[in-house]
Order: structure tokens, then C-alpha cells, then sequence
């Protein structure tokens, strides 16, 4: 039993290996460890479908279901259905998602991409990156992962990174999202926005800019959906170093207020996770570790982290709700603008 407490249900079939049966390497001291198999997911994982990462799962029914990034043979990246009775090996649907309009007639994007999937009360939010005049954000919901009805955009363009809190706080849906320009974006801050309903979206908050640890000095942009515990909104995330050779993708970890998380309580100054291994250093686009998605168990407080993988691959990450709570507070380093409120 951990003493920070995970409100959240339990999932005693989730996903686990123990520190020493996982294969850790570490420049790292932080409490979290690779699954020994990753990567979970490998290339041409399905006819059409050349690579799988930057993905979304749940618990679902007793076993799990998942959105997941599929990089089409045209390089046209589109999201995938996946279902898995372990949450580590995945059977794919052979066809795209087949979303629908607010009056059921087909809706398929122009391309979509770094879906997440969260549940609020009983329904299922998709949130991912669609085009809507350039990088914009798109959303749809499902009751049964048959009908898959497509919400018009939240925001205007330009905006990346969009994930759902799963509950509603003080009475409305909170948004995290991370305004960008339409191409590879050299900058950006994690930002929290309001809605009652889904369609009308305000109240937007400054929760946190890129940081002055090298690891998150170009941007950060929110992750997995956050873990509603006794400290706060468990919130990963990742952060980007922009060096001479490309952009390096690490993730990271903060704490944010339980009714107002757009002040941040801790955040970690060291990365938790960076590119170390070949599958995250060697892809199409080598040395990101991007992580979309947790699956925890409030029992046990073990928590599973899904990350794409250099642009190619599905890796799984694992960490205990105590040791990772004591080591972003023991390494928090917060700003003026993380603890402020961030409205101006
Ligand atoms: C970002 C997004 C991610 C991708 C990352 C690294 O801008 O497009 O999907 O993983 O770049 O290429």
C-alpha cells in the first residue's frame, strides 16, 4: 500500500516487471525502469502500416483498448484501433478509425497523429493532432469503441499536444494544450484551458514554460492524461533539447494543484527518462522518448508508461506511484511562472 494515494480504480491485471528482472540501464537515478522486451511494438506492424508509436491505451472490459499512431506506407500518419488482453501484445484493426460527424456522416481528416485516450465519467475521448488550416487539435468520443463521433476542433490553430484531465474540475473539462506554429515548432509552453461542455473552451491558464534545464529548453508539451493522487495531478510529460544535431526528446515529470492545476507544486529538474537505448536512439526520428499514455493501479500503486519510440516504435516504461512522487518533489525545482496562477 504507497502512501501517496492514486484515485483512480484499480487494475490488477495491468502490466508489470519488477526493477530487477527489467533490463535498466541508467545514466539516470530516477525510480523508473524499461521493460526488459521493448520495444512492444515493432515496424509493419499492420498490411499498409509501416510504423506504430506516440500511442494511447486503457483499461477497457476487463483487458485493454488503445488509439494508436499508424505511420502509413504513404507517410500519412492516421489512428488505429488496437485491443490486447495483457497490454503488451496488441492485435491491430486493418482499417483506419472510422470517425463520423455530429450527424453520423464519415469524417476522416486529413491526417492524424499523437493520439490520447482518456475516459470521463463513461465516455472515451480520442484528442490528437489534425489539420485545420495548419497543426490544430482534434477530439471525438465513443461509448462502445464502435461509433466513433467526431467533436468540432477546441482551438484555432496552431496547437499540439491536447490531453483531457479525467474528471471534470469545479464542474468543467480541463484541457491541457501546447501552442505551436504548423511545422516543427522551436518553442512552446503547456497551457490549461476550460470547457462545460465540451464545445465552448476558456478560462486559459499558464501551467508551465520550457525549462532552464537543457533537457526541456526548446519546449515541453503535456504527455500522458495526468493521475489524480493525494499530492496533485501526476503529470508526465516531455520536454525537448534543441542541439546541433536535431531536437531530443526526454520525458518528465511534474505535480500540479488538485482544483487549480495550473499552478505547478513540484517539478522535476532532471529528466526521468532519455533516448539511451537503440530503439529510442535509432528510428525515423532518432532520440525520442515520447510518452502518450499510463495505465496504474491504485492498489499498488504501479504505474505503466506508454512512449513512442524514435518515431517507430511503442516502448513501455515502469515506475511506483511513492518513488516517483518522493523524487520529483526531492528534485523540484519550480519558477515564478509555474506557481502563479498563469493569467495575465
Ligand atoms: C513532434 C511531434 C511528434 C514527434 C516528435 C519527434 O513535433 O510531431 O509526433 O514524435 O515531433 O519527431
Amino acid at each position: 500500500m504507497s502512501k501517496v494515494k492514486m484515485i483512480s480504480p484499480a487494475v490488477p491485471n495491468m502490466p508489470w516487471q519488477d526493477r530487477a528482472d527489467a533490463k535498466t540501464t541508467g545514466v539516470s537515478d530516477a525510480p523508473i525502469w524499461r521493460y526488459s522486451e521493448n520495444p512492444i511494438i515493432g515496424r509493419n506492424p499492420v498490411k499498409g502500416v509501416a510504423r506504430i508509436f506516440n500511442s494511447a491505451v486503457i483499461p477497457y472490459e476487463g483487458a485493454f483498448i488503445g488509439v494508436f499512431r499508424g505511420e502509413q506506407t504513404n507517410g500519412i500518419p492516421y489512428i488505429y484501433l488496437g485491443r490486447s488482453q495483457d497490454a503488451i501484445c496488441w492485435d491491430f484493426e486493418s482499417e483506419k478509425i472510422p470517425f463520423v460527424d455530429e450527424e453520423g456522416k464519415p469524417f476522416m481528416p486529413m491526417y492524424a497523429y499523437d493520439p490520447r485516450l482518456v475516459r470521463v465519467e463513461d465516455t472515451y475521448y480520442i484528442i490528437w493532432c489534425q489539420d485545420f488550416y495548419g497543426a490544430a487539435i482534434g477530439m471525438a468520443k465513443t461509448t462502445d469503441f464502435k461509433t466513433f463521433t467526431r467533436i468540432e476542433n477546441p482551438f484555432l490553430p496552431f496547437n499540439r499536444n491536447a490531453v483531457l484531465f479525467p474528471r471534470k474540475i469545479n464542474g468543467n473539462f480541463m484541457l491541457l494544450s501546447r501552442p505551436s506554429d504548423s511545422g516543427h515548432t522551436p518553442f512552446g509552453d503547456v497551457f490549461v484551458s476550460e470547457s462545460p461542455d465540451l464545445v465552448f473552451w476558456g478560462k486559459h491558464r499558464h501551467v508551465m514554460g520550457k525549462g532552464s534545464e537543457w533537457w526541456q529548453s526548446l519546449k515541453i508539451g503535456g504527455g500522458a492524461a495526468p493521475i489524480e493522487t493525494s499530492e496533485g495531478w501526476l503529470l508526465f510529460y516531455h520536454g525537448v533539447s534543441g542541439t546541433c544535431n536535431g531536437y531530443v526528446y526526454s520525458i518528465g515529470g511534474a505535480i500540479l494543484d488538485i482544483d487549480n492545476p495550473s499552478i505547478v507544486k513540484y517539478r522535476c529538474e532532471n529528466f526521468l527518462l532519455t533516448p539511451e537505448e537503440w530503439y529510442e536512439e535509432r528510428g525515423f526520428v532518432p532520440n525520442v522518448c515520447f510518452p502518450c499514455a499510463t495505465i496504474h493501479d491504485a492498489d499498488t500503486g504501479r504505474i505503466a508508461i506508454y512512449y513512442g519510440a524514435a518515431d517507430s516504435y511503442v516502448g513501455l516504461a515502469f515506475t511506483e506511484l511513492d518513488a516517483i512522487v518522493d523524487y520529483i518533489r526531492e528534485n523540484s525545482k519550480v519558477t515564478a511562472s509555474d506557481t502563479e496562477i498563469g493569467i495575465r
